[in-house]
């Protein structure tokens, strides 16, 4: 089947940045980070024989782009199968997935005939003629902030948990000086840029950065509410103790629960080639020249 769907397109073999159309025969969970970020995820009638659906929607959720779509088409009473039982939406219970209004025909299938997007997975799933099911999904876009979120404080200790070694150090910003700009900011992923404006040196200069704002639930460590930010730049060297700036423009995804360390840091590097390309584009730039002037 891949092969037949190989010859009808001509742009094969092209990798690295160049449009084309990959085909590889794969476990989804087998899938690494690099590897993405995809455009849709389709699940055509396999996800209730996979030996462990919840982690193949949740690979696949996570290679996928923000503003994409994720599928799960299913036949259920296919006389003479018995198929195991699905909670689609315990599967995505911890996702950052919406649910999105079905298009058929060009029609939006939710019920009313309306345009209002269904909010949980039983309301997204949609029954089709043949005794299947269909639920569809969206990867919520990357957005720009309607308020750019500034903020200044000392860089303070973290969990020393080796983010560092993992190639992630994030300055973790005193979050006792921040709470009214905290107060007003949901829990998750946010790019934007940061500097260390009292650095002789080059850290003065505005990076590009992400920045976790949230409660770490993949790890044990307490549910205080830390400023993490990673900037985009090799400094060589610690500034704990050092004032830092930070200029939030854009949110990337909510805070999710992974499975330990490395599926984390595989996430944040995602995180991070969608952070470097949003903040190239005019709107982010420009944001930051006007910040810059603050
Ligand atoms: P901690 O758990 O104490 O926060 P990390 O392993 O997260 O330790 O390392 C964070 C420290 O690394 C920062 O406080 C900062 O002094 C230093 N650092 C060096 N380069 C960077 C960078 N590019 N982004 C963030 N922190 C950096
Ligand atoms: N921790 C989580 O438990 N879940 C997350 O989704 C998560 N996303 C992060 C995204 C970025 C860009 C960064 C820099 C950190 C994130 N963290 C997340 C925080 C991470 O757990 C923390 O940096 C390390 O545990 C070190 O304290
Ligand atoms: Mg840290």
């Amino acid at each position: 089947m891949l092969d037949r769907a190989a010859e009808l397109f001509e742009s094969t073999g092209t990798l690295g940045n160049t449009q084309c159309v990959r085909f590889l025969c794969t476990d989804v969970t087998d899938l690494k980070p690099y590897q993405g970020p995809f455009d849709a995820a389709v699940f055509n009638d396999v996800l209730a024989t996979e030996h462990d659906p919840a982690a193949s929607i949740r690979a696949a959720t996570l290679l996928c782009r923000p503003g994409s779509t994720v599928v799960v088409s299913q036949r259920l009473d296919d006389p003479g199968t018995a198929l195991p039982s699905m909670d689609v939406a315990e599967y995505i219970a911890d996702l950052p997935l919406e649910a999105a209004a079905v298009a058929v025909d060009g029609k939006t299938m939710d019920g009313e005939g309306g345009v209002a997007a269904a909010k949980t997975a039983s309301t997204a799933r949609t029954e089709d003629c043949c005794g299947g099911s269909c639920w569809t999904f969206e990867v919520p876009p990357l957005y720009a902030m309607r308020d750019k979120v500034e903020m200044r404080a000392p860089v303070v200790s973290g969990f020393g948990r080796g983010s560092r070694q993992m190639g992630v150090p994030t300055a973790n910003m005193d979050p006792a000086v921040l709470a009214a700009e905290l107060s007003g900011m949901r829990r998750g992923v946010y790019f934007g840029f940061a500097r260390l404006p009292d650095d002789t040196d080059d850290g003065s200069a505005w990076e590009k950065c992400v920045i976790n704002v949230g409660q770490r639930p993949t790890f044990a460590d307490g549910d205080g509410v830390t400023i993490e930010v990673h900037v985009l730049k090799d400094f060589q060297r610690d500034f704990y103790g050092e004032t830092m700036e930070c200029v939030a423009l854009g949110y990337l995804r909510p805070e999710m629960k992974f499975g330990g360390l490395s599926q984390l840091v595989g996430r944040i590097m995602t995180d991070i080639g969608l952070a470097r390309n949003a903040l190239d584009a005019e709107c982010f730039t420009r944001a930051v020249v006007d910040a810059q002037n603050v």
